[in-house]
């Protein structure tokens, strides 16, 4: 698919999940690497790095969306020819979506392991990860029940009980709202990530943060099920993760918006869980407490100090 194809889908939520938009863009730059018709290696690269540029500035939270065009980006690195370049790029881009679908597959694994039989889950959002967990838990014959939300405004819990269901996992679906109402019949709470940061806190769907605030006061744990791209390497410089505001017109239609001049509508896409309400992240190397999100960041992700200074420009930072 073209870079600005891909790039309009992933804007729009055609295509969504941190997972997914992560293997579209590096599909995107081995297609485009494919594509591009130039003979001078500085042309080719400079080609490359506005379509990477294009599909990272889609969606700002998601850091499985630069991590991933980092790590295929780095196929360019020792290249000394356009041949070379092409063939850097295609095959990282084949290495980043062979482990991301690999690591898909661990976790639901590993998440499974921490799943009892007659377990009632509840679950926020529609995570590829979270749900691979629950469906490898029923295939292994352990009898659980799933709390879906609805997920306003986007409404991704209709493909999470869609998924549910298709599986034949007995699902209860809830409103947004409905979340305590519902927790003391909830034995464990999995949801995904967007982003992990150095300290463990948890950037995911708006409204997980008050399903971790109700699932504590209940004492319900809490397993965060995500993939070590998603893990943020510029938190350790200090760098917040930037929180989405999506158009108002997902909340409340224009036509009615327009009658109501002295309201705004906010939209902010996804919120931060703080790790001391989260008891266990599930990765694809194993699970670990939230407070050990630095290891992964430095063992798995390979970017230590030294590499961000030479990789990002660190006074450009300009993040809520
Ligand atoms: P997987 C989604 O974001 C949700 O917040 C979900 O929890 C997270 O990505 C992780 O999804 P959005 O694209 O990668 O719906 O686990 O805004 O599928």
């Amino acid at each position: 698919m073209f870079v600005t194809e891909t790039a309009e889908k992933i804007k729009s939520m055609e295509i969504r999940g941190a997972g997914r938009i992560a293997r579209a863009a590096a599909e995107a730059l081995r297609d485009h690497a494919l594509s591009v018709k130039v003979k001078d290696p500085a042309a080719f690269r400079q080609e490359m790095e506005r379509a990477a540029a294009e599909l990272v500035a889609t969606r700002p939270t998601a850091v499985s969306l630069p991590n991933a065009v980092h790590f295929v980006m780095a196929g360019l690195t020792a290249a000394k020819t356009v041949d070379e370049a092409r063939a850097g790029v295609v095959r990282r881009a084949g290495q980043f979506i062979m482990s991301s679908q690999h690591a898909v597959e661990k976790i639901a694994e590993f998440g499974a392991r921490h799943i009892r039989d007659g377990d009632v889950i509840l679950t926020h959002c529609n995570s590829e990860v979270a749900l691979g967990c629950m469906i490898e838990a029923h295939r292994q014959g352990k009898e659980i029940e799933v709390f879906a939300t609805e997920v306003r405004p986007r409404n991704q819990g209709h493909i999470t009980i869609r998924t549910l269901n298709d599986a034949g996992i007995k699902t209860n679906f809830i409103v947004d709202s409905a979340v305590r109402s519902f927790i003391h019949d909830v034995d464990l709470v999995i949801v995904g990530a967007d982003a992990v940061t150095v300290n463990g806190s948890v950037v995911n769907k708006i409204g997980t943060s008050q399903v971790a605030h109700t699932a504590a006061e209940a004492r319900v744990n809490m397993i965060v099920a995500a993939e070590t791209y998603k893990f943020a390497p510029r938190t350790v410089v200090g760098e917040l993760i930037r929180i989405e505001e999506r158009p108002s017109s997902e909340v409340l239609a224009d036509e009615i918006a327009r009658t109501l001049p002295h309201v705004t509508v906010r939209n902010p896409a996804f919120d931060v869980t703080p790790a001391e309400y989260i008891d266990l992240i599930v990765t694809e190397q194993g699970a670990i407490p939230p407070q050990m999100a630095y290891v992964i960041i430095r063992e798995y992700l390979g970017w230590d100090i030294g590499e961000f200074h030479t990789a990002f420009d660190l006074n450009s930072g300009h993040e809520d």
